[in-house]
């Protein structure tokens, strides 16, 4: 059986990392998120997380090598997963064409690109609403938080035209209940 390896996609607060906790579950994938891979680093106080903070605390992306590295060795500890969610991952075209790289050496290839979609005011309140509680530097802060925006704006949306090539672009309207934005993206998987 071929395996489902799914992209979820949005800018900063779009509901990646909410949704892929339910997806996993309902499919049995294996979750891999840059940015939880990049937080456990800070608070271990690696080299690595040393550097990223800095860069994640003013709301930039960290260099391609890294993240790429980080993802290369998760994939490997897990060679029999049934797929995977890309939660952040891939952000800028020379991330997703290395993943494309090492999906096809393995004849495992993306099985969609699911892009959620959420208006900017409406992410700037998500995003404050979790700094309030979770302690994430980058949440708290309105600037930091359109400086995110603005480096998916630049950096990240265009990959939207990469998997669109390749006709795995799927838009899914990211407002409302977690519920009913779980149905829509188990719609698209199909
Ligand atoms: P991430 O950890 O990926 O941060 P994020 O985009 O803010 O998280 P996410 O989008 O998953 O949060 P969610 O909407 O679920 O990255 C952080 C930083 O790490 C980046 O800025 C960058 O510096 C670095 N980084 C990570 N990956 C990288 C890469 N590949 N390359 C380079 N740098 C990288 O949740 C947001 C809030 O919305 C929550 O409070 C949630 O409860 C709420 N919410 C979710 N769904 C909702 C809904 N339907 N209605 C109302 N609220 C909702």
């Amino acid at each position: 059986m071929s395996k489902l390896n799914i992209v979820l996609f949005g800018p900063p607060g779009a509901g990646k990392g909410t949704q892929s906790n339910f997806l996993i579950e309902r499919y049995g994938l294996v979750h891999l998120s840059t940015g939880d891979l990049l937080r456990a680093e800070i608070k271990a106080e690696s080299q690595l997380g040393l550097q990223a903070k800095e860069l994640m605390d003013a709301g930039q992306l960290v260099p391609d090598a890294v993240v790429i590295g980080m993802i290369r060795n998760k994939m490997e500890a897990h060679l029999d997963a049934k797929g995977f969610i890309f939660d952040g991952f891939p952000r800028t075209k020379a991330q997703a064409e290395t993943l494309d790289e090492m999906l096809d050496a393995k004849s495992e290839p993306i099985t969609a690109m699911l892009a959620l979609e959420v208006p900017e005011e409406e992410l700037i309140k998500r995003l404050l609403g979790r700094g309030a509680t979770s302690g994430r530097s980058d949440d708290q802060d309105e600037s930091i938080i359109r400086n995110r925006i603005r480096e998916y704006t630049t950096k990240t949306a265009p990959l939207k035209d990469y998997y669109s090539a390749q006709g795995k672009f799927k838009a899914i309207n990211g407002v409302g209940s977690l519920e009913e934005i779980t149905g829509r993206l188990v719609e698209a998987i199909g």
